[in-house]
């Protein structure tokens, strides 16, 4: 019989595109991955993310849609979505997202209108682009106002460079937001719903908890949960929580109907099926005992990693961490030292990370004083305390050496022995 079908199966028709993908599984076989936002995610997850669904158009929500054909599209929303309410204990939850920066901007949607004022934190001291950066849309439609982080301190006992609560307050009874922002993205200490939700009630605002970062770690109970204290939660789906790159919202039967409205029809069209069905994987291996096993190790290896780094000379940002990242203050260990050198030395070495502003940084954010490492990634990976302890020699023995290449060979010898014992992806033979 003639094949009708165009198609001769996987990758083998585009040698180019596959060679690329098995590149990018080698390299991140054989590099330390440290970027605090990603993460290796399971072959499952692979699998639902590359499937069939992203053919289909499936504009509207599970029993009112725009298209036909979703009867197989509304189950594995569906279950997607009660999946992610128990996992999080929440009473409405929408997958549809594409990113956090869509769930961000559904929430200030459907919560506010254009003009109405927003109290965030300023992304020099920690927060996202979407906390009302002057580079993003969010900032041209509402009215942002800052807070930041208290100054820093010398007293070990006393760390500075905490969320200024105080500065919090004062700036909601002056400025009266509709709406308060807790979150950020290059922030290591524990963030509290409940401080900010006496002080949004204080003014009768709103409260949005952006839990991006450490959505894996409050899903597996190593972090405490803003849900059912804030008003609405976003987090993206790919940093701790481990799934595939997307975003999600979490909110009361109140405020479902606008949240459901803000992001479709409000903001996206037809959802990403594919990524859906991969959300759904991912939700279900979090509700798995051995999820919370892994997001406290996550947690015990970012603390491992902070002392070793410290016992290297770097002057760690709030001093120290307890969630899966730690912010490094490159000028004590090197005053000539910019974040965007030290990336592009540990990228020579095999060590992938990412420069980052500290806070009141003097040097612009394409260039920095900062590094943020996270152990989400390397943690899944197999490693545990005693690898965080070599990583950090790792990075110590490249940045001082970062002139001398014969060194950085050297470096990115002993990274590719560890990451040896560490494979993340045994089962994948290539064209991941
Ligand atoms: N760019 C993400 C991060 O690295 O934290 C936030 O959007």
């Amino acid at each position: 019989m003639t094949p009708t079908s165009p198609f001769t199966g996987w990758l083998d028709a585009d040698p180019e595109i596959k060679r690329l993908l098995d590149d990018e599984l080698t390299r991140q076989r054989t590099t330390l991955q440290l970027i605090a936002s990603e993460n290796f995610t399971s072959p499952a997850v692979l699998a639902a993310s590359g499937s069939v669904l992203t053919n289909k158009y499936a504009e509207g929500y599970p029993g009112r849609r725009y298209y036909g054909g979703n009867q197989v599209v509304d189950e594995v929303e569906t279950l997607a979505i009660e999946r992610l309410k128990t996992l999080f204990g929440a009473e409405h939850a929408n997958v549809q997202p594409h990113s956090g920066a869509n769930a961000n901007l559904g929430v200030y949607k459907a919560l506010l209108e254009p003009g109405d004022t927003i109290l965030a934190m300023r992304l020099d001291q920690g927060g996202h682009l979407t906390h009302g950066s002057p580079a993003s849309i969010t900032s041209k439609v509402w009215n942002f106002v800052s807070y930041g982080l208290t100054p820093a301190s010398d007293d070990p006992d006393h760390p500075g460079e905490m969320i200024d609560l105080d500065q919090v307050r004062s700036l909601a009874l002056e400025h009266r937001p509709k709406l308060i922002v807790a979150g950020a993205t290059a922030y290591a200490r524990t963030i509290d719903a409940k401080d900010y939700r006496e002080i949004a009630d204080e003014i009768g605002a709103r409260l949005m908890f952006d839990l991006a970062h450490p959505a894996g770690l409050v899903a597996g109970g190593a972090h405490p949960s803003p849900v059912g204290i804030a008003d609405v939660v976003t987090f993206t789906t790919h940093k701790t929580l481990r799934g595939p790159r997307g975003g999600a919202i979490l909110c009361s039967e109140e405020l479902a109907k606008k949240i459901d409205g803000a992001i479709f029809p409000g903001l996206q069209g037809g959802p990403l099926e594919h990524a859906i069905a991969a959300k759904a994987v991912a939700f279900r291996e979090a509700m798995d005992p051995s999820f919370s096993v892994y997001a406290h190790q996550v947690v015990t290896n970012a603390a491992a990693l902070a002392a070793a780094l410290e016992a290297q000379g770097f002057r760690l940002v709030s001093g120290g961490t307890d969630n899966h990242l730690v912010l490094v203050d490159l000028r004590g260990f090197d005053a000539d030292l910019t974040g965007k050198e030290a990336q592009e030395v540990m990228d020579r070495a095999g060590i992938t990370a990412n420069r980052n502003t500290i806070p009141d940084d003097p040097r612009s954010p394409f260039v920095t004083s900062g590094l943020r490492l996270g152990t989400a990634a390397e943690t899944t990976a197999g490693m545990g305390t005693a690898e965080m302890a070599v990583i950090a020699e790792l990075i110590g023995r490249s940045l001082r050496q970062r002139n001398d290449e014969t060194a950085l060979a050297a470096v990115r010898a002993d990274v590719g022995d560890l990451c040896s014992r560490f494979d993340p992806y045994p089962s994948l033979a290539g064209s991941a």
